[in-house]
């Protein structure tokens, strides 16, 4: 099996909010098709592109409502072919996100199916009764007690049948019912029709929620996750698809899961490949360590929490398993904001040690856009400010249930996924170089010293960091293949690991921490520094030296390049800039080492 998505970097970009070329203020495909450059020299390999099929826009897109064009807003099928080509001509791939738990309500499907009990297409989705012995459309008659991931029920009332339809998401997101075979074998033809146009995979949105238990049970306390999540006939969906797709299919591909709430059990299972089902999924433990009573209910991360989590999902994982590494994506907040330190004096070393923290590990690295310059949250003051249904639904429910306004609206600012959406900040130009128009959501405030032209220019940047970094992972297989153990710092701040892949050992050490810290790693002095975020830590025979929010990779030396022997000695400028050195043997495979 060609498993190249292994040692690849993928890079999301969310279309609405990355580059806009028609001054509508919202992001196209020819604002991509003329940023991939950018791409390929960050050595990027893999683009991930949120959805641009026609929708509603009930939820930026992820309420399709036809699986086969382009939405107007973002472009034509004929810039997509031009976004394949120029991705392929450039040695990129393009991964497109399908939402095949729900459509929109007003994809063709939806529509014929509310037309009556009688349509053929009634089963394509979950409709019931009312409640035994309630009158339908009251409040408390819904079939079941479950509640939505964006508030309130996930039942809307259809008063022309008098039934019910099921949407785990917004009532413009219907969920699709995959027990019926009709449902599946659509399916499967639509992303066949994708791969023919040249598509090289899909990262499929909440595919852990496709098989339900079928009668839909009331949950405890509204919580119908056990009943969802995971269901009865979740991997025989998954292999099927597989199956069903890619059987004959001889292009490499890869097939990425999104799967909220799924235990590295699960995850192991989903991914092994062994079982054909799918490549890789994302888990979601990690970046709920700060929800309380909920996502808006932010709660401060323990020190040394976030790097715990980590290490257990990644022992859990284990050999068999494969997880797709994010801090970040277009539902969280700004990694630098949530994780790091984004005042003025952290932010660079904090999103440079965040990066190495997420791709210092086993799995594939994402990066999403603006990380890579170290873009933080927004400045939200005004509810008026936001744009999404979840925050939306949220703030609405919460202050109608009591709570004060100015806590509702903090929640918002830590957790809103308007966060993640803020136009990709390009230069120092009006609106950060993203629109000509008025953009969807305002921009940033610090575009003007946070941008890429600046990042670029910038050798020591966030930007250039990512680059090298990127860079190390072509080079190095053992940071794509090689296995994780997690090292002994005593010390909550300083998180080390280790990753093995035959006779080349490697170690990644990060300080978490906006304070200096000395950790006790004597066998530190037999590694070479590969790639540090600032300067060049000089381990001595007992330890090390970590500045505040710093961290560096480095491999075991053997042979001539034993430390002390022939060791090249660092230039003033490598010193200063934390910059990669070119190890003897390993040059070769450097791709965009300048
Ligand atoms: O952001 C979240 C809610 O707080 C996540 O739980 C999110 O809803 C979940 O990860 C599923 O996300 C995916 O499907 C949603 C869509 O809104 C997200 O943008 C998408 O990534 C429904 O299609």
């Amino acid at each position: 099996m060609n498993e190249w998505w292994r040692s690849a970097v993928f890079y999301q970009v969310y279309p609405r909010s990355f580059a806009d070329s028609d001054g509508d203020g919202i992001g196209d495909l020819r604002g991509l098709i003329e940023r991939l450059d950018y791409l390929a020299e960050l050595g990027i390999d893999v683009v991930w592109l949120s959805p641009v099929y026609p929708s509603p826009q009930a939820d930026n897109g992820y309420d399709i409502s036809d699986y086969q064009a382009i939405d107007p807003t973002f472009g034509t099928l004929e810039d997509f072919d031009e976004l394949v080509a120029g991705l392929h001509r450039r040695g990129m791939k393009l991964v497109i996100d399908i939402v095949a738990n729900h459509t929109s309500d007003q994809h063709p499907w939806f529509l014929e199916s509310r037309s009556g009990k009688d349509s053929p297409k009634r089963d394509w989705y979950w409709w019931r009764p009312a409640r035994d012995g309630w009158v339908a459309g009251t409040p408390g008659a819904e079939p079941n007690n479950w509640e939505g991931f964006f508030g309130g029920s996930t039942w809307t009332y259809d008063p022309s049948s008098g039934e019910y339809y099921l949407h785990l998401f917004a009532e413009q997101q219907p969920d699709l019912n995959w027990e019926n075979p009709e449902v599946r074998q659509a399916l499967h033809a639509m992303l066949r029709w994708w791969l023919a146009r040249g598509v090289d995979g899909f990262r499929l949105d909440v595919i852990n929620l496709v098989s339900k238990v079928p009668e839909l049970p009331d949950g405890e306390g509204g919580d119908g996750f056990p009943y969802y999540c995971c269901g009865p006939r979740l991997h025989e969906f998954m292999a099927e698809l597989r199956r069903e797709v890619f059987d004959g299919h001889h292009r490499p591909y890869v097939l990425i899961g999104e799967t909220p709430g799924i235990s590295t059990a699960e995850a192991r299972l989903l991914t092994d490949p062994a079982r054909g089902e799918l490549d890789m999924v994302f888990t979601f433990e990690h970046v709920s360590l700060d929800h309380g009573v909920g996502k808006f209910d932010v709660q401060p991360l323990a020190p040394g929490a976030l790097a715990a989590c980590l290490e257990r999902l990644q022992n859990e994982l284990g050999d068999a398993g494969w997880m797709g590494l994010y801090l970040a994506n277009h539902d969280q907040p700004r990694s630098v904001t949530r994780f790091g330190d984004d005042s003025p004096e952290f932010r660079d070393a904090s999103a440079k040690t965040l990066a190495l923290l997420a791709h210092g590990h086993r799995g594939s690295p994402f990066v999403y856009q603006g990380e890579e310059i170290g873009m933080s949250n927004f400045p939200f003051d005004d509810i008026d400010a936001f744009r999404d249904v979840e925050s939306l639904n949220h703030y609405q429910a919460a202050v109608a249930s009591g709570a004060p306004a100015s806590s509702v609206l903090a929640g918002l600012r830590a957790m809103s996924r308007d966060n993640a959406r803020t136009p990709m900040q390009w230069d120092g130009s009006p609106h950060a170089g993203f629109t000509t128009g008025t953009p969807w959501l305002p921009a940033h405030p610090d575009f003007v010293s946070v941008n890429a032209d600046e990042a670029r220019r910038s050798p020591d940047s966030v930007w250039h960091f990512y680059r090298r970094l990127i860079a190390l992972r072509h080079a190095e297989p053992v940071l794509a293949h090689g296995s994780f153990r997690r090292l002994d710092t005593h010390d909550d701040a300083v998180y080390a690991l280790e990753r093995v892949l035959d006779d080349r050992e490697l170690v990644v050490v990060c300080n978490l921490s906006g304070a200096q810290r000395r950790v006790d790693l004597p066998w530190l002095a037999d590694f070479r520094v590969l790639l540090a975020t600032g300067p060049i830590p000089e381990p001595d025979s007992s330890g090390v030296v970590l500045p505040a929010w710093s961290g560096f990779v480095a491999l075991r030396c053997g042979g001539s390049q034993r430390r002390g022997r022939h060791r090249r000695p660092l230039s003033d400028r490598e010193r200063a800039a934390g910059e990669w050195i070119a190890l003897p043997g390993s040059t070769s495979h450097v791709r965009s080492w300048t």
